[in-house]
């Protein structure tokens, strides 16, 4: 039933244009700043219309099953999403998620339908399981049989209403994908969304010429085991501050490379992407493309020709020169960024607060660095996860070592 589901799906693409658009967090957010945001990102100088946007979470932050705000404020400012249920604590966290999907679903109707391009079951939850992960001391993980079972309660969740059609997938690194344990997990999913920021591959050559590189190699590893299902790019992106990771470089003229080389290259393949992230003040690193509802640097896309690494479709002339073709299972996702946000702001060893970005009028969460990310590994790049605002910091509190907090949900 699901294969003819997916094939349903398969044999439609042309008629769904890819969406494209931003990653946002959760926390210290209301239905106004997330409203600001997508009208800052849809309409952001240069960038070709941005108007999707990517939640980790369906609950509105400081309640226990409330939909959350972005919803409404996506059906107004005709923003596509693409929901996220928070699937890396339990069943009783889990049925939350569930109620306030239903709950939009009866509240929002076709207009929530319309709006809604996909829904992911978790986010790197099986990185943080994996034996990278675990090294990284990433936080709390899921199965990938939960998992499973997860993405089974979402579709049973939907069946019947307006949301019955739309696609259920999952989001993790690269690494997590190729990992045969996890072949079921691919099979329950009708897309896979990939994380994935050559920035953390601090085991790659992962200069900013070979950025675009490392990236689409990534892309391609998935693909092989992904069964021709869509592949959505669910968070990439480079910093424009911040440390050194191996050979990568943090400032905004990278940034402009990695985002002509990557976010560009993903327009012209018609792939559907979120970027990480719209603004960013105050991170380290800062992955923010604009501030005060500014570009930070031009993102407006040209004939490739920056560097020669991403301008075919695969295996471009410069892909074995590097010596980054190692085995897929030893080059693991790397850092995790992740979103151990609590409700009382106090994700581990980092703040939580909300910044409120001057002059955007716009309240962004902000990522919060959580420790050194310095021995970060190889692989995948970063996982940046979100972690549930109704977590308890002790949940989450495993979520040290690596990481960034980006209170994403
Ligand atoms: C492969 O996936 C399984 C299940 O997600 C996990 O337990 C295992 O650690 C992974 N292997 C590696 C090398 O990460
Ligand atoms: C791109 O390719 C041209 C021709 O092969 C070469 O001269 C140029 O150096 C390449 N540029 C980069 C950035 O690799
Ligand atoms: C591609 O390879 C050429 C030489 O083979 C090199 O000059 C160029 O810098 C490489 N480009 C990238 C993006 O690595
Ligand atoms: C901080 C930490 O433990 N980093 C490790 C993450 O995983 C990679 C790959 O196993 C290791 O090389 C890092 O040392």
């Amino acid at each position: 039933m699901k294969s003819a589901a997916i094939a349903v799906l398969a044999a439609a693409p042309a008629a769904l244009a890819a969406v494209r658009g931003f990653n946002y967090a959760s926390q210290g957010q209301n239905y106004d700043t997330f409203a600001a945001q997508f009208k800052t990102a849809a309409s952001l100088e240069g960038a070709n219309d941005f108007s999707s946007a990517r939640l980790y979470t369906m609950i509105q932050e400081g309640t226990t099953n409330t939909p959350i705000s972005a919803i409404k404020a996506a059906i107004d400012t005709k923003t596509t999403l693409l929901l996220g249920l928070w699937a890396s604590v339990d069943q009783t966290a889990f049925n939350n998620e569930l109620a306030a999907l239903k709950s939009a679903i009866e509240t929002y109707g076709s207009d929530f339908a319309d709006a809604v391009r996909g829904i992911s079951v978790g986010s790197e939850d099986l990185y943080r399981i994996s034996a990278i992960g675990i090294e990284n001391e990433s936080g709390v993980g899921q199965s990938p049989s939960v998992l499973v079972d997860y993405i089974g309660q979402v579709r049973k969740a939907i069946q019947g209403t307006s949301l019955s059609s739309k696609p259920i997938g999952h989001v993790d690194t690269w690494n997590v994908y190729v990992n045969e344990s996890n072949s079921g997990l691919i099979s329950a999913c009708d897309f896979l969304g990939l994380d994935e920021y050559p920035y953390f591959q601090t085991t790659d050559t992962n200069n900013i010429e070979n950025g675009g590189e490392l990236f689409f190699e990534a892309y391609d590893k998935v693909a092989e085991y992904a069964g021709g299902k869509p592949i959505w790019i669910t968070e990439a992106g480079w910093p424009t501050s911040g440390k050194t990771s191996n050979l990568a470089i943090a400032s905004v003229d990278n940034a402009e490379t990695f985002w002509q080389d990557v976010s560009c290259e993903l327009q012209r393949r018609d792939i559907d992407f979120w970027w990480y992230i719209l603004a960013d003040s105050g991170a380290s690193p800062s992955f923010g493309v604009s501030e005060n509802g500014k570009p930070l640097y031009d993102l407006t896309c040209k004939e490739p020709s920056k560097s020669n690494s991403t301008s075919t479709s695969s295996g471009s002339s410069n892909s074995t020169a590097t010596g980054s073709h190692g085995s897929s299972g030893t080059s693991g996702a790397s850092t995790s960024h992740s979103g151990g946000a609590t409700a009382t702001g106090s994700s581990p060893g980092g703040t939580n607060a909300a910044a409120t970005s001057p002059g955007a009028g716009s309240t962004f969460a902000t990522a919060t660095q959580n420790g050194a990310s310095s021995t970060s590994s190889s692989g995948a790049g970063s996982t940046f996860t979100a972690g549930a605002s109704h977590m308890s910091s002790s949940v989450m509190g495993a979520a040290a070592g690596v990481i960034l907090a980006f209170l994403a949900l």
